[in-house]
């Protein structure tokens, strides 16, 4: 079963990876990821209202062993404009172990990590909440590590864990001595509108409400009248549109920055 996870890595890491491109340390073997009933895997968009709990999180295949689980945040804006971005450290969870059986979750069918002991968290669960400030968009990164009786892999952990800002995932499992063994991203997004991005936008008014088909996706369509109602959108759909997505929204006008500012 290890040689053919092993080649199984090989095989997908050249083309894939499930951290996000760049990110380190980088794993290219899925991490399932999954609010509720919504997958949030493969840097996809994610309402920040179906983030509010922690995520039921799984492997397509089952695990021997113990693990932990860390999340991160690396997109923490500069406290001055043109400083670069940190990493916030949003949950840190021991103690798991797969499932007997797999379930379906999200249209998936995994062996859930579970915690049969009630281990305590290194580090609680923090929603993810990324505030109006560039970059908006958020990537945040699942790590899953094999703690299996490694207690001194835990210990540092449990240190490193202590302190969530300035958090810093390569140099923290750098020192468990550990390798990311999975690994998977999902976005959040904060599209809330400035007055100096409607004003910029303004001189460009043109297509308005009919061509907000141009800077949305399907959820769009599906959008009704009424006010803020994204808790609704198709939670299949995508309906939160992407950078560059919205770049297209901003040129097309204000009418679609009011329904992409619906959709959320
Ligand atoms: C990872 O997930 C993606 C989409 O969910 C899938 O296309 C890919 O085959 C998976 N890769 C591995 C190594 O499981
Ligand atoms: C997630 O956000 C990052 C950073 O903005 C972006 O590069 C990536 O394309 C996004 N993922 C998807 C699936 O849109
Ligand atoms: C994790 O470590 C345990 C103990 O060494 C081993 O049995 C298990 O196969 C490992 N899991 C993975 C995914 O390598
Ligand atoms: C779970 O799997 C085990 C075998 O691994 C089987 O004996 C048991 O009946 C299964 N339980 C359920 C609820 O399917
Ligand atoms: C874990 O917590 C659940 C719910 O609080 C409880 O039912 C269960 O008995 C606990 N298990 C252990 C091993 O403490
Ligand atoms: C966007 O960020 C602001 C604070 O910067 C916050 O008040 C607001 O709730 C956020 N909105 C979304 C949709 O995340
Ligand atoms: C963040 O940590 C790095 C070392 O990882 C350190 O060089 C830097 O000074 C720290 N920044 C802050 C603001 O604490
Ligand atoms: C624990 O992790 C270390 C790396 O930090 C490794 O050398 C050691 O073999 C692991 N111990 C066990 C029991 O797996
Ligand atoms: C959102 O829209 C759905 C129908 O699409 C409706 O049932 C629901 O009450 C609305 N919620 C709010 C807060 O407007
Ligand atoms: C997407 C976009 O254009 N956002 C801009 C909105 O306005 C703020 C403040 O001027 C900029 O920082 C954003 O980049």
């Amino acid at each position: 079963m290890f040689s053919s996870l092993l080649l199984f890595v090989v095989l997908a890491g050249a083309a894939i990876a499930f951290t996000p491109a760049g990110f380190q340390p980088a794993s290219s073997n899925n991490l399932t990821v999954v609010f509720g009933n919504t997958l949030a895997v493969n840097g996809k968009n994610i309402l920040k209202a179906e983030t509010a709990q922690p995520p039921t999180i799984g492997t397509s295949e089952k695990l021997f062993g113990t693990y932990t689980v860390i999340m991160v945040d690396p997109d923490i804006p500069p406290a001055t404009a043109g400083g670069s971005t940190s990493e916030l450290l949003h949950w840190m969870q021991s103690g798991l172990v797969s499932a007997n059986n797999a379930t379906f979750v999200g249209g998936v069918k995994i062996f859930e990590l579970i915690n049969p002991t009630n281990t305590s968290a290194l580090a609680t669960y923090i929603q993810p909440s990324p505030p109006n400030k560039s970059p908006t968009t958020h990537r945040y990164t699942q790590m899953l590590l094999n703690t299996t009786g490694n207690s001194s892999a835990l210990s540092t952990l449990t240190t490193f864990a202590k302190t969530r800002t300035n958090f810093s995932a390569v140099n923290v499992v750098k020192n468990t001595g550990l390798n990311v063994v999975f690994g998977n991203s999902f976005n959040v997004t904060n599209v809330t509108l400035t007055q100096s991005n409607i004003t910029k936008t303004t001189a460009g008014v043109a297509g308005g409400a009919g061509s907000t088909g141009t800077g949305t996706s399907a959820g769009a369509a599906a959008t009704s009248t009424g006010k803020t109602n994204g808790t609704t959108t198709p939670k299949s759909a995508g309906g939160v549109p992407t950078v560059s997505d919205r770049r297209g929204a901003y040129i097309a006008g204000l009418g679609a920055l009011a329904v992409a500012f619906m959709l959320l």
